[in-house]
């Protein structure tokens, strides 16, 4: 398969998140990537850099000041003192209800709190190079199916999924899927699906176009009772105004099997087939795998080309971009597996 790499994904590379209190080593790691690309030279699929700029659709689905907040971080990180060099910055405070977020606030703790959703995802020097570069391969891979070409794979990090319009979390600061989707839009498309088959709900992708019904936006994940994100992707989450009827949500319980996770699947192709898509965004995450060590589902290396084989069934284009996936060893493999499934379909 076509392959858009990220020039500067290894500039993302905090080095620790904190895990119940504790500090850890990140589960979001270079090497997630560095596997992957491994894993797609040694099967004979070439990766080439992104040839699009994704600045003008970033500007469109993110706040430009949530942007600006991005794009300055590390140097106002510095700025507070020259030894935070060695250090990473995390949010404490958050405006919860009844705080008001409608004004930015100078202390530079306190925004990073205004624009984060959680305290589990760090920033670096390189944060948002890597996470630019991540939406340019994005944003490449749609253009490359608007093109003409049946398919793609846009290998970004860090992941984009539970990015917002004006917030970072879950490891994600600029929602690559997302953009990619907007592009396909902007550039002629009527309707385009994003179809989120990572273990965590698409929190941020459901955000961005919930009142919209040019994006069906569906979604296979852990049950947010239990799982991260928590506070969004129940089963009663189905789109307001306009965009009522174009969100879908299939959450599962812990220990979910491939057969069950497949019947959630099959139900999700019979919604995109109804809809009648130009194209299809795939929100691609392999911590649905058995071995992943933050998720809880029983999926198996072999499983992973059965789905991309599913997926192909939809004869659309298709663009795969790359979310999370933990199980750093098996990771390529695992995407790999899918894409050539798909190819195979
Ligand atoms: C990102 B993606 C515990 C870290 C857990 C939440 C998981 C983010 C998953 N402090 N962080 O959807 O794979
Ligand atoms: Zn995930």
């Amino acid at each position: 398969m076509h392959c858009f790499l990220s020039d500067s994904y290894r500039d993302h590379n905090p080095k620790y998140e904190y895990f119940r209190g504790e500090k850890v080593p990140c589960f979001e790691s270079v090497e997630r990537l560095d596997n992957i690309v491994k894993a797609l030279q040694a099967r004979g699929h070439k990766t080439v850099s992104p040839d699009h700029d994704a600045t003008g659709v970033i500007h469109t689905l993110h706040d430009p000041v949530y942007v600006q907040f991005l794009e300055t971080a590390w140097q106002q990180w510095l700025a507070l003192d020259p030894a935070n060099e060695a250090l990473q910055p995390f949010p404490s405070v958050w405006p919860t209800r009844t705080l008001r977020d409608d004004v930015v606030p100078d202390n530079f703790i306190a925004k990073l709190g205004l624009y984060s959703m959680d305290n589990g995802t760090p920033l670096a020097q390189g944060t948002w190079r890597a996470a630019k570069s991540g939406a340019d391969a994005a944003v490449s891979a749609a253009q490359y199916l608007l093109n003409g070409n049946g398919s793609v794979f846009s290998a970004s990090r860090p992941p984009g999924h539970h990015a917002g319009r004006d917030f970072m979390g879950g490891y994600c600061f600029l929602n690559n899927a997302a953009l990619a989707a907007q592009t396909l839009l902007e550039q002629g498309m009527k309707k385009v699906v994003i179809l989120d088959i990572d273990y965590h709900h698409g929190n941020g992708t459901q955000s961005l176009f919930y009142d919209r019904d040019d994006v069906l936006f569906i979604s296979l994940h852990g049950d947010p009772k239990t799982e991260f994100p928590f506070y969004l992707g129940h089963g009663d989450e189905a789109g307001e105004g306009k965009g009522e009827g174009y969100n879908i949500n299939y959450p599962m319980p812990a220990g979910t099997n491939f057969d069950q996770w497949l019947q959630c699947l099959e139900q999700a192709l019979e919604n995109i087939h109804s809809f009648q898509p130009e194209a299809l965004v795939i929100s691609l995450g392999l911590d649905t795998f058995a071995e992943d060590p933050i998720s809880k589902f029983t999926i198996q290396s072999d499983d992973f080309f059965k789905v991309g084989h599913k997926l192909a069934s939809l004869r659309l284009p298709t663009a795969f971009i790359m979310e999370g996936g933990y199980a750093t060893e098996a990771l390529g493999t695992n995407v790999v597996n899918v894409l050539e499934g798909f190819e195979q379909g």
